[in-house]
């Protein structure tokens, strides 16, 4: 663990309290971590920005539709959790708008990712979802405006947590929910609602870390003519067959050739 992180009390810590003289109580330590998950970016200073810590699950909720869904944005959360080595569902929301919501969903059922079709209005898929959420804690992380809010308020109405229209957000930048909170989710289960993204931006994770997130892609992989195969332009390339033959989604190619480019990789010459 980074020096920084030590003295950081993180969403999701477990920590020892002292009592002092009369009503006061000071946090002594910070207990021991079994999951960390931050996102990297190799701009900074110290490159780990740690966003919460003993979570069991990161649910990546997309919408159908307003906004609209977003394939390499959903890459991305998924990339995150996965270089932190934590579980990944997924989740479409907004299924109400969109008939064909589903179809977004099956190039990461193809991956493996247990993929969820929920709608907070009308409370399709509701029950499956706190059957994910409950005895874990659990974090929700996603574009902004896709409704986590909303899911976890309709699953559990006391939270009452803030949501607000997508229409009516102004200026790019602003998202409803301003931080990371935990809150206690049915008789031992926590969830972590988290302020949506607009994007991710780099986080210097490897190549390595980068292949954690596609094991769709790691699978047609095997069948590469060269073991250093970067699917991109390489003679006797499984993948790009696979892409071709529509067996592998274009979108989740492109999502991983980008994430490659930025892991600082591709650029070296295939040899
Ligand atoms: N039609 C429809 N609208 C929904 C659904 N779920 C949420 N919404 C609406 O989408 C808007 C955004 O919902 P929020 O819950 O605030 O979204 P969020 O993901 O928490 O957004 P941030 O906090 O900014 O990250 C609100 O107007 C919700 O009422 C849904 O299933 N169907
Ligand atoms: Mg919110
Ligand atoms: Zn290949």
């Amino acid at each position: 663990m980074k020096q920084r992180d030590r003295h950081t009390v993180l969403v999701g810590d477990r920590v020892r309290l002292v009592t002092g003289e009369g009503e006061s109580t000071a946090i002594e330590a910070v207990l021991p971590r079994g999951s960390l998950l931050q996102r990297r970016s190799p701009g900074r200073v110290r490159g780990a920005r740690p966003v919460a810590a003993n979570l069991d699950q990161v649910v990546v909720v997309g919408a159908a539709r307003m906004p609209d869904w977003d394939p390499h944005l959903i890459d991305r959360f998924i990339a995150v959790a996965e270089a932190n080595r934590l579980p990944v569902r997924v989740v479409i929301n907004k299924a109400d708008l969109d008939p064909d919501a589903a179809a977004h969903g099956r190039p990461y059922e193809r991956a493996g990712y247990e993929v969820l079709i929920t709608c907070a209005a009308d409370g399709i898929g509701l029950e499956r979802l706190r059957g994910f959420l409950e005895h874990r804690v659990s974090l929700l992380t996603g574009p902004t405006g896709v409704g986590k809010s909303s899911l976890l308020n309709a699953l559990s109405p006391g939270l009452r947590l803030r949501t607000a229209e997508v229409s009516r957000r102004g200026h790019a930048g602003r998202h409803t929910t301003v931080a990371s909170e935990m809150h206690p989710f049915g008789q031992d289960g926590f969830v972590v609602d988290t302020p949506g993204l607009r994007d991710i931006g780099l986080w210097g994770l490897s190549a390595q870390e980068v292949s954690l997130a596609f094991p769709d892609i790691g699978r047609v992989a095997e069948g590469c003519r060269f073991d250093d195969c970067r699917h991109g332009n390489e003679p006797g390339c499984a993948v790009l067959d696979a892409v071709e033959s529509g067996v592998l989604s274009a979108s989740r190619h492109g999502s991983f050739r980008t994430m490659l480019a930025e892991a600082g990789v591709a650029s070296r010459p295939w040899a």
